[in-house]
């Protein structure tokens, strides 16, 4: 005899609701939910052409000013499915990616937050985002750092707009119920000269004044990654393709904190990547989840069997625990820049990697970009 057998289907719902009543549940229901056999979520791969988003970013251009209408010009990818659960301003779970536009003579107040950030450069020059009061210059194809709780603000000195990614682990902190967030009182954090000094501070050779150490640990001590030194090193690697090519990502490099050896930024991991022509990789899937940007090329990214095609400008999501490979169907190098949740990931040792077990992925959608 089941033990079920000794109470009634009456009693059992009585049993049921007064549980549930009582604010207790029944694992051996619910464990299957709970601890699912492999990542469960809600994140949709998706992918934004760069004309659309550039589009109605040069529109808040005409209809709002930064440090006077807003905190920050920014139109930010969402993700389709997040939002059917409320999470705005979610691209993946854990990243958020806004798109910032900084007119000529523009300034965007100094603030800072518990959420860490990292710029990529779209268009244009002369523009500055102060860290702690030091000035780091942007130029297209340039990662800069905010770090966590860092104060920071742009200002604009060139002559054309001035475009850029912020990438910031948004969803995370948020879900960690750690977000923080302080204006700079007056707006403008003092100026601590010289500029662009934690950009060339290691950029030709290693030197600290006598007697001071570099202490490892965050954050890091170069603020700016200069987008020329980036594609120098990606040209060497391809030199040797049997040491540097990466089954899964081509010839790849990640941003590093030189202190750590680690990721550049504590919680928010940065790799760019290099395809040559042809160049197809082999596709895998693992736990941490990342949003792409093409800096130059034109290919397709497969994942989870549908295709995702891009070109120069173009955005895309990648979920977590997700088949996915590249291909470069252009004539020239392909660089696609992405920014992950590895790092949070590795520290608490979910991460996990998988290879295709064909290799391959077979296509069975190509994906069309919305309205
Ligand atoms: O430039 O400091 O896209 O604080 C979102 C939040 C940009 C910024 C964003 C921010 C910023």
């Amino acid at each position: 005899m089941s033990k079920k057998e000794v109470i009634t289907d009456t009693e059992l719902k009585e049993y049921y609701d007064g549980m549930k009543n009582s604010y207790l549940g029944p694992l051996w229901y619910d464990l299957g939910h709970m601890v699912t056999k492999e990542p469960v979520h809600d994140v949709e791969p998706y992918l934004w052409k760069w004309k659309t988003i550039r589009d109605y970013v040069m529109k808040a251009g005409e209809i709002l000013e930064p440090g006077k209408d807003a905190e920050r010009r920014v139109v930010y990818l969402q993700n389709p499915n997040l939002l059917k659960h409320g999470l705005v301003g979610y691209g993946t779970h854990t990243l958020y990616a806004g798109i910032q536009l900084l007119l000529p003579g523009e300034f965007a107040p100094s603030h800072h937050h518990s959420q860490g950030a990292i710029r990529f450069i779209i268009e244009g020059s002369g523009a500055y985002t102060a860290v702690n009061g030091e000035k780091v210059y942007m130029e297209r194809g340039d990662m800069i750092l905010t770090p966590a709780w860092t104060w920071h603000e742009h200002k604009h000195e060139g002559t054309e707009p001035m475009i850029w990614l912020d990438g910031l682990d948004v969803g995370l902190v948020k879900n960690l119920a750690a977000s923080f967030f302080e204006p700079y009182e007056n707006g403008f954090y003092p100026e601590q000269p010289p500029e662009n000094y934690s950009t060339e501070k290691f950029a030709k050779g290693a030197f600290v004044p006598k007697g001071k150490k570099e202490k490892p640990g965050y954050p890091s001590p170069i603020i700016g990654y200069k987008w020329e030194r980036a594609k120098y090193v990606l040209e060497q690697m391809s030199k040797s393709p049997k040491e540097n090519e990466d089954p899964y990502d081509g010839y790849a490099i990640e941003y590093i904190n030189p202190t750590t050896g680690g990721s550049a930024d504590e919680r928010i991991g940065s790799m760019m990547q290099r395809l040559l022509p042809n160049q197809h990789t082999k596709a895998h899937r693992h736990v941490h989840s990342a949003i792409y940007h093409v800096l130059e090329g034109k290919g397709s990214t497969v994942i989870n069997g549908q295709k995702f095609e891009w070109e120069r400008g173009d955005f895309f999501i990648l979920p977590p625990w997700s088949w996915h490979e590249h291909v470069n169907e252009g004539s020239e190098d392909a660089y696609l820049f992405s920014f992950n949740d590895k790092p949070v990931m590795d520290i608490l040792g979910l991460e996990y990697e998988e290879a295709h077990p064909e290799g391959h992925q077979k296509i069975e959608k190509v994906f069309t970009p919305g309205p």
